[in-house]
């Protein structure tokens, strides 16, 4: 049976758009995101089925999206809003978009009671008449990467879905700041060479590549797991001064030769979380934002970039570790927290724990 798998999926991806090829050789039944989702209900005792209708509604937003980061290059949409997000960055016309475009296909569910975006200062709360009895609150990066956008490079979305913890009404601050365990699904969606929406509701990953032919996400990659090993690693060298001794070491040690761990390493940087992450997903590896000068406590964030990400690694056999502990036992404190993030293939981020530990004294700790 796995078997199987294996050589219908190297049939799947090599030919990219599955439904047409399938039903060009007339050998499988694709299954698309919408029947699978609906399949996987019934892995929830008493589900609703509101779960599978929010992801539903992510799924369709992003097939939005896809359709406006495609069109980026020839359309007037490239070029920053000119205004900056919290973090104090430029915001790009198509992460305004993006963020708008999530915001109102999950207002307009009904399932969610309040989103938090990172590009939103504060979360919003839906006080309409269907969302504010919501399940559910979304948080969400919608277009991470997004200064790779004007040069045709892949971008991501991140997602995070959490149960609400408020009784009625809107969404309060407290259903947001919930640690990462507490997760109900989380996903992302890759616009790269094809468009690709990866999720997990705590019971595998799956992966679905978009059909643009026929509009459909298809399942093209069921039941991901991370190699345990990999021998790729992706961080922005040219942070390298402002390094923790630790990972200055670690970036030392997977540069030495040695045959048995086959060292050295490759490094690979895209520069776009989601698409890092996926490339180490796939092929085994690990990526690092450790805290530098100029980002004491990292650059990423805890809600919407690591936490979805780490759950994510983690259904799929992997690991998220700040360098010292788990991502998603991380209590958070505020919206815009961040975060150091070593995430990938276990025995990579177990490794850089170690160098961590073992140099903290030099990083003056
Ligand atoms: P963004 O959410 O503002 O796009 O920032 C997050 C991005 C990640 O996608 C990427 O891995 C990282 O920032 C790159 O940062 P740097 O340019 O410092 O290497
Ligand atoms: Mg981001």
């Amino acid at each position: 049976m796995r078997q199987k798998y294996v050589v219908t999926h190297k049939i799947l991806t090599t030919a990219g758009f599955c439904v047409n090829f399938a039903s060009t050789i007339g050998l499988m039944k694709v299954k698309t995101l919408g029947e699978f989702v609906i399949e996987r209900q019934s892995d929830f005792p008493f589900a609703t089925g509101e779960l599978t209708r929010l992801l539903s509604d992510i799924s369709i937003a992003a097939k939005i999206v896809n359709r406006e980061v495609n069109k980026a290059g020839l359309v007037d949409i490239l070029g920053a809003q000119g205004s900056e997000n919290m973090s104090g960055e430029a915001q790009q016309k198509l992460d305004v978009y993006a963020n708008n475009q999530f915001m109102s296909a999950l207002m307009a569910g009904g399932e969610v009671c309040g989103f938090a975006s990172e590009e939103e200062d504060n979360f919003i709360s839906f006080n309409g008449a269907i969302s504010k009895s919501g399940k559910y609150v979304v948080l969400i990066d919608p277009l991470d990467g997004s200064s790779n956008i004007d040069v045709n490079v892949s971008i991501g979305t991140i997602f995070s879905i959490y149960r609400r913890l408020s009784l009625s009404g809107g969404a309060t601050l407290e259903d947001f700041l919930q640690k990462g365990t507490e997760q109900a699904a989380a996903g992302y969606i890759i616009y790269g060479s094809s468009t690709m929406m990866v999720y997990t509701t705590g019971n595998g990953v799956n992966g679905f590549t978009l059909d643009p032919s026929i509009g459909e996400f298809c399942l093209s990659h069921p039941d991901i797991t991370i190699p345990n090993k990999g021998i790729i690693y992706s961080i922005n060298e040219g942070n390298y001064v402002h390094f923790p001794e630790g990972v200055k070491r670690y970036i030392k040690y997977t540069q030495e030769e040695d045959l048995k761990t086959q060292r050295p390493y490759t490094s690979r940087y895209i520069g776009s979380l989601v698409a890092d992450f996926h490339r180490n997903m796939l092929k085994g590896g690990v990526y690092l934002y450790p805290e530098t000068a100029k980002s004491p406590k990292g650059k990423l964030r805890l809600l919407y970039e690591c936490n979805p990400l780490a759950f994510i690694a983690e259904q799929a056999g992997g690991m998220a570790s700040n360098g010292t502990k788990r991502i998603l036992d991380i209590e958070p404190k505020e919206l815009h927290q961040k975060t150091p993030l070593y995430i990938g293939s276990s025995s990579m981020v177990e490794k850089i724990e170690e160098f961590l530990e073992r140099h903290l004294e030099l990083s003056g700790k």
